[in-house]
């Protein structure tokens, strides 16, 4: 089989055989829950890589949201070494290898950035930290996925949370786009309360800005961002499982991944959740895809 061209025309690996500073990866499958329809997520980052392609041969152009080159004059660092061999019906071994591979690129001194799946794959995407850390988690999502378990799977996309906040490596979690309703009840907000989450609702982002989550996260941190995809207001992202209305804008989530970078550092990125079948006429993937050129863009300007 022919490899599909890397995200935003990347090489699987550098010329020179060089270390990279950032590995691309995908990850189509998590863990499942029983008796669940099989993720609309699977074929999200053949989408997102898809929907880049138009701007490979524009990386030396200037990116005004960027405010210059994506890769900043830099000789090239970044690769995309394709999606990891998940399968759909081996959620042990799905975690394994996504946990495995987050370490490997961490141990070569590289940021990793995930492109999922569903919410389940970040929970493996955090545990291989667990030698990187302290990191503080800063999750954008219109949910705050604290159940402990559901349907008694505890790996599952109502988790990702409650499982970061059982890792010893995670020293804090800030959540940003809470609204309508979700998997969560007064239990779960209690739990998060209790572990001393910042929970930044999609109200108080739209009425405060990036500084509302930033001023949680202490300077210098290394931040894991995660982005559900359904963080984003649906009418930039309509490729979600449940269009919610009220979320964070395009520029409101750049707003985020540029404040982290000055903040702290971004030490990883995940984005998750985008339901191919769900989208419309490509523009979900097309958001993903920039905003993932913002994360790279915004990783390569870190000193
Ligand atoms: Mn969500």
């Amino acid at each position: 089989m022919t490899r599909q061209p890397g995200f935003l025309g990347l090489p699987d690996r550098l010329p020179d055989a060089s270390q990279p500073r950032i590995v691309v990866f995908g990850a189509p499958h998590g863990t499942a829950y029983p008796h669940e329809e099989s993720s609309g997520c699977v074929a999200a980052a053949r989408e997102i890589r898809a929907a880049s392609q138009d701007d490979a041969d524009l990386v030396d152009n200037w990116d005004f949201d960027l405010d210059g080159p994506v890769f900043a004059d830099r000789p090239m660092c970044c690769v995309d070494i394709g999606d990891l061999p998940t399968s759909p019906g081996d959620s042990a071994r799905n975690r394994a290898l996504i946990e495995s591979s987050t370490r490997s690129v961490l141990a070569a001194a590289a940021v990793p950035v995930m492109i999922g799946g569903d919410d389940s794959v970040p929970i493996p995407f955090f545990a291989g930290f667990s030698e990187a850390g302290p990191i503080w988690i800063l999750q954008i999502d219109a949910h705050m996925d604290w159940r402990d378990e559901r349907h008694g799977e505890r790996f599952g996309y109502s988790s990702p949370m409650r499982r970061a906040s059982e890792m010893a490596h995670v020293a804090g979690i800030v959540q940003v786009g809470m609204r309508a309703v979700g998997s969560a009840a007064a239990a779960e907000l209690d739990a998060a309360r209790h572990y001393g989450a910042t929970i930044v609702t999609a109200r108080q982002m739209h009425a405060r800005g990036a500084e509302a989550a930033i001023e949680a996260i202490p300077e210098g941190a290394r931040v894991v961002v995660t982005l559900d995809c359904d963080g984003l207001d649906p009418s930039v992202m309509p490729g979600v499982a449940a269009r919610t209305p009220g979320g964070l804008s395009y520029m409101q989530v750049i707003d985020l991944i540029e404040a982290v970078s000055r903040r702290g550092r971004i030490a990883g990125f995940d984005l998750v959740e985008l339901d191919t079948p769900s989208d419309i006429a490509g523009l979900s993937a097309l958001t993903a895809s920039r905003i993932l050129v913002n994360v790279i863009g915004r990783i390569v300007r870190q000193p």
